[in-house]
């Protein structure tokens, strides 16, 4: 049996199908009034979310209970010091000072006594005939008796507005050694340099009279000064003890 008698009938098919494919409801029931329209399809799936709206006003405070206040933070760095303070009052007068060291010996009156001793030497010519004084020039050289270290013959000194017997010259020497008859300390000391003696102002001395071999500063502690017996002077230690002779101005 062949195909080819039944082409017509199947290419007929084809083009009624593709009719009621691409026609309307209408377009079929005008065309085929005995074929019935289907039912409305179902409702498709929701679009896409759209675009967020405009920001809202800010709410009114919640009503929640509010939480425990939390732990201190840590210390910080220390700050910049601060500019000086104001300067305080002054302070109260101090108790007058002791001096265990010097003037153990001489109590009030005595120091009284030597100061009316002292007057009467500075307004007297007769000076030369007083045993514990020599005058010399414009100075008058006194002495206790008394022997203390050297810090202890400065004090005494200072005491009457005086300063340790400090010869400038051959005659002042020979006045100071005449009156002290013994080894006495003179206001000549290497304290500050060692090496360089100076008198108690620090200035140069301009006059000296050293024993031979003196000053040696023996053991390294010798920076004060002794008239000795033959009237030459020795570099000594400070702290000895030797007799007191202090200068005045006559
Ligand atoms: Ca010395
Ligand atoms: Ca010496």
């Amino acid at each position: 049996m062949s195909l080819f008698p039944s082409l017509p009938l199947l290419l007929l098919s084809v083009v009624a199908a593709s009719s009621a494919e691409t026609g309307t409801c209408e377009d079929v029931r005008k065309t085929c009034p005995v074929l019935a329209c289907g039912s409305p399809g179902i409702n498709g799936f929701p679009g896409k979310d759209g675009r967020d709206g405009a920001k809202g006003e800010k709410g009114e405070p919640g009503q929640g209970i509010r939480g425990l206040q939390g732990p201190p933070g840590k210390v910080g760095p220390p700050g910049l010091a601060g500019s000086p303070g104001l300067r305080g009052v002054p302070g109260l007068k101090g108790d007058p000072g002791t001096c265990p060291d010097c003037n153990s010996d001489l109590d009030a009156s005595e120091r009284e006594a030597l100061k009316s001793e002292l007057d009467r030497i500075k307004k007297s010519w007769s000076w030369a005939d007083f045993s514990l004084g020599r005058k010399v020039g414009n100075k008058i050289f006194l002495t206790n008796g008394d022997k203390l270290t050297f810090d202890g013959v400065k004090t005494l000194c200072a005491q009457f507005q005086a300063s340790v017997a400090t010869p400038r010259n051959a005659e002042e020497n020979t006045a100071i050694h005449n009156l002290a008859k013994e080894e006495a300390f003179l206001g000549i000391t290497n304290e500050r340099t060692e090496g360089q003696f100076v008198d108690l102002t620090g200035s140069t001395l301009t006059y000296t009279n050293w024993n031979e071999g003196e000053p040696n500063n023996a053991g390294s502690e010798e920076h004060c000064t002794v008239l000795l017996k033959n009237g030459r002077w020795n570099d000594i230690k400070c702290s000895s003890s030797f007799l007191a002779v202090c200068e005045f101005p006559a």
